[in-house]
């Protein structure tokens, strides 16, 4: 007896005496990261939640509101009013005469109101998902510091489809990914769809993002076998109640690989009736399966060209077999081969505009948001504005292919946003890369804006905390458009540190000057794909030998004794002719040109004098020092964080910056020692030598960067 009292209170010592554990801070909760709100804050909890209704959907969004609630209260009693979730046609709520018409299918509106002669918070809206994006709007309200007494907000989405693309193949890997594996687990789907798919759908509804394709623009014919469609199922059946469809890549030669057929032409009708069949089979499994994505007849993926048809026939044969069962198509433009000598930044528009008005009514083409290919800087695409009579997709790269991966930190807000408030002046001013986007333009039915997933296997998801943000951005911006980049990386900083304006301030600012710093050290003046080959992971412009031309970076630079920069006026490739009179006539001439996009329309002389009054070569290598001091500014700026921040998160931000001034170094010492083989010129006054000559740069080889898709 005595001695199991002994060993009782041995190990209550030993309890006792350990450090508290701190709650894990490993960036898993993301932007649901609920937490005992600050004593005497300005939120009264509620003292309850009340659903009306009981479906999957409105479950779910009381589900999220108790388990916030618990965790905000923190022990202390809640005072609030109760939350109600009613939907529209609730007897009580529709004798409020709310403003409901303008909320669509998938709007929220949250107000305190009287229900059962008692004060309540109203989450309201024309669907169950309405009601359930509400109540994931009044967890942020409410997560960034906002009181709940008063509340009013309402709110619809501008864009129609809210798409991640994830690049995920069906052997685990994601192309151009570094938080890990696919969290795809095809292996154990479709009969384990453990914890993880829930929450990944309930971050991206919290976002409003309503789709989801699951793999690899490369795709796989296998994707579309039996097997993976089942497992694509189980996928959806764990969305579904998120608001999320589920869409797959599709091999445009499925049916010669899967079907046996001799051909893939579309205009074949054996061709045709093999996808017509397929849809049917697709949409036996997935009964509310969103539609197909098509990479055709670009980097060596098969498409109707090879057939001597157009995308359009492409397109719209994959049309006709997933409209009668409600699907639509989004037909990638990222297309350019290497047997057209035109300039690439051409080759989608040149493609692409002709057959405007040919597309079927379920189909949106999906352009990226520049003409190359996701720089850290390109100017929009001109096929903005130019296709008024087909809906066209946002493409746009959450994950950061260029610009540094996970470990630099380069918050793409501000890039979406520059590209969405672009002004296409098609056909005059004011119609911004939005407004073509978001159909109000050109008066579409269908609208859409796509991301390419970030998200993996990691525990934080995004292979770094400040990657989740573009996550986030990306679906805050895809909800509604006209919010600002600062204001959604405030918001984020609140949610996923503090709601503390001694952080939210200061985090936010690091942010807003961060995607600048990586165009300043990596590609400044309009400088793009100066990479290395395959892996993309640092700087490589000297390369000028690989088989296809528009491969190389010496494409891009074109530099020179004389001069650097890609000539697209009318003397060169003449691209500039793609955009509207008005921004052609701007972007013809350097004195009218953007000095952000200086040597993306000209070939210029090293002499040729700037702005500031520098000579170019002067004013790139301030650019490129001045890319590492906004590195250097940062990390000062996290150090003085480091109270507001768990030292779980602010080690690994603060890890990552050193990784970031490291590279960043390299970028610029590589990148300037290679221009001065080209132009022999002196360093500008004060500018520090590279600390290696050119050979040493060129030798580096990094064959298992990840991220690379061999
Ligand atoms: C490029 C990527 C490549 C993708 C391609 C695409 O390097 O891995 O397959 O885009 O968008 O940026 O299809």
């Amino acid at each position: 007896m005595l001695t199991a009292l002994r060993h009782w209170l041995l190990a209550l010592a030993a309890i006792l005496l350990l450090p508290t554990p701190a709650l894990a801070e490993d960036g898993y909760d993301l932007w649901l990261r609920y937490r005992p709100l600050a004593a005497g804050g300005a939120t009264a909890l509620p003292t309850g939640v009340e659903r009306r209704g009981d479906t999957p959907t409105l479950r779910a969004a009381e589900a999220e509101l108790t388990r916030a609630f618990a965790a905000m209260a923190g022990g202390t009693p809640a005072r609030g009013a109760r939350v109600v979730l009613a939907g529209a046609a609730d007897p009580e709520v529709a004798r409020l005469n709310l403003p409901l018409a303008d909320l669509g299918s998938e709007g929220y509106l949250i107000r305190q109101v009287r229900l059962g002669n008692a004060p309540a918070i109203l989450i309201t809206g024309n669907s169950d998902i309405g009601v359930l994006h509400g109540a994931f709007a009044l967890l942020r309200h409410v997560n960034t510091g906002q009181a709940l007494a008063g509340i009013e907000l309402a709110s619809a989405p501008r864009i129609g489809l809210r798409l991640l693309n994830h690049w995920d193949n069906l052997d685990g890997s994601v192309e151009r990914g570094y938080a890990g594996e696919s969290i795809w687990d095809w292996w154990t789907l479709p009969e384990y769809t453990g914890p993880r798919y829930t929450d990944y759908a309930r971050a991206n509804a919290a976002l409003g993002i309503n789709g989801t394709v699951l793999n690899n623009v490369n795709a796989k014919a296998d994707s579309l076998t039996a097997p993976y469609l089942e497992k694509a199922a189980a996928l959806a059946a764990v969305f579904r109640p998120y608001g999320i469809k589920v869409y797959l890549s599709a091999r445009f030669s499925a049916p010669v690989e899967l079907g046996g057929l001799p051909t893939a032409d579309p205009l074949d009708p054996a061709v045709q009736a093999w996808w017509d069949a397929k849809a049917t089979e697709v949409y036996r499994a997935i009964p509310d399966f969103g539609g197909f994505l098509v990479k055709a007849n670009s980097e060596g993926q098969p498409g109707p060209r090879d057939y001597g048809r157009t995308h359009a026939d492409g397109a719209n044969m994959l049309a006709r077999a997933v409209a009668p069962h409600g699907g639509i198509v989004m037909w990638r433009a990222f297309v350019y081969a290497d047997t057209d000598p035109d300039d690439r930044a051409k080759q989608a528009y040149t493609e692409f505009k002709p057959l405007d008005g040919q597309f079927a009514d379920n189909v949106l083409v999906q352009v990226k948001n520049g003409a190359i290919d996701f720089q850290p800087r390109e100017p929009f695409h001109p096929l903005f504005g130019a296709m008024p009579g087909t809906p066209l997709m946002l493409e746009l790269q959450i994950t950061k292919e260029y610009l540094g991966y996970n470990t630099h930190l380069a918050y793409l807000g501000t890039m979406f946003e520059e590209v969405l408030d672009a002004d296409t002046m098609l056909p005059a001013a004011g119609a911004s890369v939005a407004r073509v986007v978001d159909g109000s333009l050109d008066g579409h039915r269908l609208s859409g804006i796509a991301g390419v997933a970030n998200i993996g296997a990691d525990r934080n998801w995004s292979g770094s905390t400040f990657d989740q943000a573009n996550w986030y951005a990306f679906g805050r911006l895809a909800w509604d458009h006209t919010l600002s980049a600062e204001a959604i990386a405030a918001e984020w900083a609140a949610q996923t540190f503090r709601p503390d304006p001694a952080l939210t301030g200061p985090v936010a600012a690091m942010m807003m000057g961060s995607r600048q710093a990586v165009v300043d050290y990596m590609t400044p003046l309009g400088l793009a794909h100066l990479m290395g080959t395959g892996h993309h992971h640092g700087p490589a412009p000297w390369i000028a030998d690989l088989a296809r031309p528009e491969w190389n970076p010496a494409y891009y630079h074109r530099a020179d004794r004389q001069g650097i920069g890609f000539d697209r006026t009318a003397s060169g490739s003449n691209a500039v002719a793609q955009y509207a009179p008005p921004l052609a006539a701007r972007f013809a001439d350097p004195a009218t040109t953007p000095e952000a996009d200086l040597l993306w329309f000209h070939h210029l002389p090293w002499d040729h004098r700037m702005q500031s009054g520098r000579t170019l070569w002067a004013e790139l290598v301030h650019d490129y020092d001045r890319g590492i001091g906004s590195v250097v500014q940062m990390r000062r700026q996290w150090d003085t964080l480091a109270p507001l921040v768990d030292a779980e998160r602010h080690a690994e931000t603060a890890a990552f910056l050193a990784i970031q001034q490291r590279d960043a170094q390299w970028w610029r010492d590589a990148s300037i020692a290679y221009w001065r083989s080209l132009n022999g010129l002196p360093l500008p006054d004060g500018a520090a030598a590279p600390a290696h000559d050119l050979d040493w740069y060129k030798a580096l080889s990094f064959p298992y960067a990840p991220g690379h898709p061999d």
